[in-house]
């Protein structure tokens, strides 16, 4: 395991920061244990309530300074984090795909993730734009800009460990916000290895101790980041029974958060599809980070006229998937993130086989070789179901697939949108009018629909989130970057006379 050593991780680490400096804390241990062999990789501390109240302070000195450097300089530190990052990106990748499970090959994606939308942040460090406009009164100008929040809290899941902090972490640090980051407690070594790296950056630099900090911890250090006054936007990634709990709360203080939550995502296979490259983003989909993604596919919605046909060759391409250690670049899936995931994926399974489901290809629980000791590897499966059905309408974190049948266009938009959920969504069709009634008002109710790709696998590009359930919030491309910053409307008048809008007349 050199990338361990070559990302300065050893077996105790202290997990909390400003930056530079590394906070002890008395918080309990969280020991970090890699589902692929079920070894221990290290132990972080959780963050306790002295070491937060550390952090928070100086976050807060931090940002009277970094908001007052230009925001193109601040766009140079993010340029060399990227850089930084793309150093370390075969140690990293391995880290993510060691501690999270996923398949090294989706383990570099994530890593290029985070060094895409540093070159993203980059450019929009000069491009942070605010509009004009014409006064009714003379002599007066109009505009607005945009000024940092402060402090940005992110909660970040175990499944996107670093990536999807880094999309949120280089928008708000470009926008002149800090950050103090709680990552998952199933994958804090990521984020402590990350913090390492972009530490040097900012030594180099001199950048203020306290823009970049991290937290450790379960639900609760989650909380007093969604208590606390001090940081005007949490942005949330995880369960929408999460997503609930930290809107309720930031909502009471009026707070802002930007949530990112579950996902129950369904590509519609037309009788117009080329099956061969449908099948491709079917399963890439499903199976892809073991269904561990918010965007993995969870339903296919399939056209009644190549239904056996296609279901067909997808119970042969699940026969042929090889499911083992993820850093073995030959296997497409690894493990589940741990065993209590695996108790999820068994109940959904018995569920599913309650509500009336019928198994195309059976899951369960892989055994046998000593590639599965750790007890977390299960088979991803097909199950034939009804839409309707209360498991097909929740979303669980595993390889699990439901297929159903359409006959007609209108039928199939209703089954796709006939979920609580509303992230991503995609149709495989060669028919222009099918695939823009899909794209059009009526179509798809998702953040993001797709035609001929799968749901899973959305470049930074893009504004990143989903309606419903999801949560509403947009991460990452397009101009997500204004959830990382207040509005300001400024009014000048460069006039000799003080004219009231709305032509108001007030002598005195
Ligand atoms: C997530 O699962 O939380 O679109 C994020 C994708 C990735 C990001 C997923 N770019 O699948």
């Amino acid at each position: 395991m050199d990338f361990l050593a070559h990302l300065q991780l050893s077996s105790s680490n202290i997990g909390t920061s400003t930056g530079n400096n590394w906070i002890n804390s008395t918080g309990s241990e969280i020991e970090s244990f890699s589902p692929v062999d079920g070894k221990s990789i290290g132990v972080v501390a959780a963050t306790d309530e002295a070491a937060y109240e550390q952090v928070m302070q100086t976050s807060q000195a931090a940002f009277e300074v970094w908001r007052t450097w230009p925001a193109p300089k601040r766009g140079e530190i993010v340029r060399q984090v990227g850089n930084a990052l793309s150093e370390y990106k075969e140690s990293l990748g391995k880290l993510v795909s060691y501690e999270m499970g996923k398949s090294l090959q989706e383990g570099l994606g994530e890593v290029q993730e985070m060094i895409d939308i540093c070159d993203f942040a980059v450019g929009l460090s000069r491009q942070l734009y605010g509009l004009t406009m014409h006064s009714e009164r003379p002599n007066h100008r109009m505009y607005e800009q945009w000024h940092p929040l402060g402090i940005v809290g992110i909660i970040s899941a175990f499944n996107f460990p670093v990536a999807v902090w880094s999309w949120n972490a280089a928008l708000a640090w470009v926008c002149g916000n800090v950050c103090v980051w709680k990552p998952s407690e199933k994958t804090p070594l990521c984020s402590v290895a990350v913090q390492k790296i972009i530490g040097k950056v900012f030594a180099a630099n001199a950048v203020p101790e306290g823009v970049s900090c991290l937290v450790q911890g379960d639900y609760q250090v989650g909380e007093w980041l969604a208590k606390d006054t001090r940081i005007p936007l949490v942005s949330a990634t995880g369960s929408t029974r999460m997503g609930k709990a930290v809107n309720q709360t930031v909502a009471g203080r009026l707070g802002k958060t930007l949530l990112e939550l579950g996902g129950n995502n369904a590509i519609i296979i037309s009788e117009h599809a080329d099956l061969e490259m449908a099948l491709l983003g079917c399963v890439f989909g499903a199976v892809g980070t073991a269904g561990q993604r918010c965007t993995t596919t969870r339903r296919l919605i399939i056209h009644e006229s190549v239904y056996d046909q296609f279901t067909t060759t997808l119970i042969k391409a699940y026969k042929q998937l090889r499911i083992g250690n993820p850093l073995d670049a030959s296997n497409h899936v690894g493990p589940l993130i741990d065993k209590t995931a695996v108790a999820q994926y068994l109940l959904a399974i018995d569920q599913c086989k309650q509500q009336g489901g019928r198994f195309l290809v059976e899951g369960k629980v892989l055994t046998g070789d000593e590639a599965y000791e750790s007890g977390c590897f299960v088979q991803p499966c097909i199950a034939e179901v009804e839409n309707s059905y209360p498991i097909v309408q929740h979303e669980t974190f595993a390889p699990i697939l439901y297929v159903m049948k359409y006959s007609s266009l209108a039928e199939a938009i209703a089954l796709q949108n006939g979920v609580p959920q509303g992230l991503s969504s995609s149709i495989m069709t060669l028919n222009m009018r099918e695939a823009e009634q899909f794209l059009a008002v009526g179509g798809s109710d998702c953040g993001i629909a797709n035609v001929n790709i799968g749901t899973s696998g959305a470049e930074i590009g893009g504004a990143f989130g989903g309606e419903k359930e999801t949560g509403g919030g947009r991460e990452s491309g397009s101009d997500a970057w204004k959830a990382y910053m207040r509005r300001q409307t400024n009014t000048i008048n460069w006039g000799t006379h003080l004219p009231l809008a709305q032509g108001i007349r007030f002598d005195i």
